[in-house]
């Protein structure tokens, strides 16, 4: 069974922090039913949704992918790549802690979990604005008791590697090649987004569905025209928060612990 741990929407979203996107203002009301829709499309799914409570100081709270990466085993707890959103990790570890044994990473290291791209046993990790070297070291040693490969990507032009490309199942990365090396890719089928939807490579696959903002169409029909059983999902006042599908949840397999 998938658990996906989620939070609320902060009221304070419209102070989030932007690197790639010019600042609009957030519906909050909006984003926070667009949340709602996201979790339920989860929920039916299958997944069983644990929603943490909003954070009214932390803008980002909502983007938890980015203060966690769980695997099979553990959960580690990076040092997120901006300053302001560190606080966020405190109670995403507790809750957390409930599945799985945590491992921490410590300073000079910085690394977000949109920049962490898993596919089987091994973690693609995007060298970003927000993940740097001793990030990406930290992870391969704290992951290496348990047989990960971690391997470094290029990542330019966009926040994080999953901004870039998604692992869709079936052998494919639905990707944006502008954004990334792709020569670390060798062996899978790349599934390129249509040019007019460049923003479009960030999917979330759950169990055999693929899960796609619907601000994207064209990326829709190119994944079913290939056998995807795609689902589209509003996120539009998220998007404008530079937030995508991936990012409003944390999704692992039910516990390891006893
Ligand atoms: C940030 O800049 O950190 C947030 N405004 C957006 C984070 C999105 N996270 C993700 O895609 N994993």
């Amino acid at each position: 069974m998938l658990i996906a741990i989620t939070r609320a929407v902060s009221p304070s979203i419209n102070r989030c922090e932007l690197t790639f996107h010019a600042q609009e203002p957030i519906d909050v009301a909006k984003a926070e039913a667009q949340h709602a829709a996201y979790e339920e499309c989860l929920r039916q799914l299958g997944v069983r949704v644990v929603s943490l409570a909003a954070e009214p100081d932390l803008p980002d709270a909502v983007f938890v992918e980015d203060a966690a990466i769980v695997v099979d085993e553990v959960a580690v707890i990076p040092v997120m790549g901006a300053a302001s959103r560190r606080p966020e990790a405190e109670s995403l570890a507790r809750a957390l802690s409930a599945y799985r044994p945590l491992k921490f990473m410590e300073a000079p290291a910085t690394l977000d979990g949109g920049d962490v791209m898993r596919i089987g046993r091994r973690l693609f990790v995007g060298a970003s604005s927000r993940t740097n070297a001793d990030g990406i070291a930290q992870l391969r040693t704290l992951l290496a008791e348990f047989g990960y490969e971690v391997i470094a990507v290029e990542v330019k032009g966009c926040l994080h590697l999953k901004s870039a490309c998604t692992y869709v199942g079936k052998n494919g990365i639905l990707i944006n090649r502008a954004w990334v090396d792709v020569t670390r890719f060798a062996g899978f089928e790349l599934l390129d987004v249509p040019a007019s939807e460049p923003n479009a490579a960030n999917a979330l696959l759950v169990e055999d569905a693929v899960i796609l903002p619907s601000a994207f169409p064209q990326t829709r029909a190119m994944l079913e025209a290939r056998g995807f059983a795609v689902r589209s999902v509003d996120v539009s006042e998220l998007q404008k928060a530079e937030g995508g599908v991936t990012c409003k949840s944390v999704i692992f397999t039910a516990p390891a612990i006893a």
